[in-house]
């Protein structure tokens, strides 16, 4: 399998993450990809984003979600919850993770655009939008249990802050939020991955 990615991706570093978890990773060929520029990324992928999984018969699923599902179902089945609140409960969990990576992706690329032609607005809300996430993960801290697709996207995101918005400094007030990711950053999957 070759999966197409790029280190400084929160989405790709969920996949290698979740693959390594499941003892994939030496079945797994990392390509690094530049999805902007590589214009021909898109025969492999047509939406032009990382991560992309291609499998030994040619099939390539994307997105993010739908690899690690994959990976899970050939790997044991050990990151989702079969079925019942359980299985909502973490897919909640990673549509948190997602939701801030959504956010704080766009934020970055703005970012780097001159400095009068970024948006105010749209910077304070994205800034809103991470902050508000944080705290809904500070305040329903008990879910953050296990290993599971959705603490993965969870110290994934983090990681992504801690990676581009040190600045942001997420674990001031969010001192449960913190703990658990002190933690949870221990797994050599997690070590394994952070972005340069
Ligand atoms: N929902 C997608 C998001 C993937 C995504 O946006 N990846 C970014 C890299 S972090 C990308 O490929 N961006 C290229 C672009 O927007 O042109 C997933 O979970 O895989």
């Amino acid at each position: 399998m070759k999966l197409y990615q790029s280190p400084a991706s929160p989405y790709a570093r969920k996949v290698v993450i979740c693959a390594n978890e499941l003892g994939l990773l030496p079945k797994i060929e990392l390509r690094l990809t530049s999805p902007q520029t590589e214009e021909a990324y898109g025969k492999v992928n047509p939406i032009h984003r990382i991560p992309a999984l291609e499998l030994d018969d040619g099939l390539v699923l994307f997105d993010s979600r739908v690899i690690c599902e994959y990976l899970d179902s050939i790997g044991g089945n050990k990151l989702f919850p079969a079925s019942g609140l359980a299985r909502f409960r973490v897919l909640k969990l990673q549509a948190l993770a997602d939701g801030l990576c959504d956010a704080a992706v766009p934020r970055r690329q703005e970012t780097l655009r001159a400095p009068e032609r970024q948006s105010k607005e749209f910077l304070a809300s994205r800034e809103r939008m991470i902050r508000q996430i944080c705290d809904a993960w500070e305040s329903t801290a008990d879910q953050l249990a296990g290993v599971n697709i959705g603490t993965i996207a969870t110290a994934v995101a983090l990681g992504y802050l801690d990676f581009r918005f040190p600045g942001d400094e997420w674990r001031q007030g969010r001192p449960k939020l913190a703990k658990w990711h002190e933690e949870f950053a221990r797994r050599p999957s997690y070590q394994s991955t952070i972005p340069a």
